[in-house]
């Protein structure tokens, strides 16, 4: 089957799951949003993310919430503890409004944000509503992240970490070794790291509904559009990740997202950070990407049984606390 008819398939299977609370064109925009893939390995390759979020008070509720808000507890106390040992990067650039088109569980915004967060550059995150997509009509972009910086619209992660790294540095020459360090990782970010999430978070059944749970409480869904999703949701995605793995050449996705790990590590042979005493821009993407999945169990997997956990908490601790805030 030609991967544009399997894609067909997979969404039909997951409309069909689904039932009738949302319309046929809503379900697909669920589900596109649900979905993270990509048909080729490059940037511009059409990919999907979908999430979960948990009820209140249950336990894959409580781990959200430790992802969103742990990160800030444990690098205020990390941070007087250890006195700075790494910290921030102070800019000039100074924009007078920065909006961030996000869903709060999709890797590319993670991404974005882990950037503006380490250089402490103030955001608004407005949270889409992947079925609507209301809060983005007015632009032809039809995914997220969308950054405006001062009126100017910003598409793609990479792209977007860019250009805001060139506002930050108009001076800084392009053609170093430790840049072209840093390009290639951020390049195996965007065509292999991510393909290994989905495939994980939706493992089994059971990781799949605490996936949906996290993603739909986190994101910007009604009552029903959560209900739906939920189950029919993450029974659909179960098994539209079995075909995501094929695609992605992954037999075994545990093991994939474990290599993956390690092999990140070893790129920092010894160094705190790929870019040595502070993060560069493959840290803060690697950073930014992992962030999605680190309270689900296929990140707590990740750093139980991988070397991952003394650079991500390095990260987190000197990303700090966010510097995006909701109206
Ligand atoms: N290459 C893009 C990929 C962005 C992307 O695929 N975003 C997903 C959410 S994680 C999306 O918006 N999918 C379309 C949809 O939700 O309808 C980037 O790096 O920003």
């Amino acid at each position: 089957m030609f991967p544009q008819m399997r894609r067909a398939a997979g969404l039909s299977a997951v409309r069909r799951a689904v039932g009738g609370v949302a319309s046929a064109d809503q379900h697909h925009r669920l589900f596109q949003a649900a979905l993270f893939s990509a048909s080729s390995y490059n940037s511009s390759s059409r990919s999907q993310w979908f999430s979960y979020n948990g009820i209140a008070g249950d336990k894959a509720s409580r781990a959200a919430t430790h992802a969103v808000f742990g990160t800030m507890l444990f690098s205020t106390a990390a941070t007087s503890i250890v006195e700075e040992a790494h910290a921030k990067e102070t800019v000039n650039f100074r924009p007078k409004e920065v909006v961030l088109y996000q869903y709060e569980a999709c890797p590319f915004c993670n991404k974005v944000k882990a950037f503006l967060d380490y250089y402490d550059i103030p955001y608004k995150i407005v949270e889409v509503n992947p079925l609507s997509k209301k809060e983005t009509k007015w632009s032809e972009y039809k995914k997220v992240p969308i950054l405006m910086v001062d009126g100017e619209q910003m598409v793609d992660s990479s792209d977007i970490i860019d250009k805001l790294y060139r506002k930050i540095n108009p001076d800084v020459s392009t053609n170093s070794a430790e840049e072209s360090e840093e390009k290639k990782w951020r390049r195996w970010v965007d065509n292999h790291l991510v393909h290994v999430l989905s495939p994980n978070i939706y493992r089994t059944i059971s990781e799949a509904i605490d996936s949906f749970d996290y993603i739909t409480t986190k994101g910007n869904f009604s009552f029903m559009e959560k209900l739906s999703a939920k189950y029919a949701g993450a029974g659909a995605m179960y098994f539209i990740s079995k075909r995501l793995k094929k695609r992605h050449n992954i037999t075994d996705e545990r093991a994939a997202l474990y290599e993956a790990a390690e092999t990140w590590v070893d790129a920092l042979q010894g160094r705190d950070f790929l870019g040595g005493t502070k993060p560069n821009l493959a840290d803060l993407s690697v950073f930014g990407v992992l962030k999605s999945i680190r309270y689900l169990r296929a990140g707590k997997d990740m750093v139980e049984h991988t070397r991952i956990g003394d650079w991500y908490d390095r990260m987190e601790n000197v990303v700090g606390v966010s510097a995006g805030f909701r109206e």
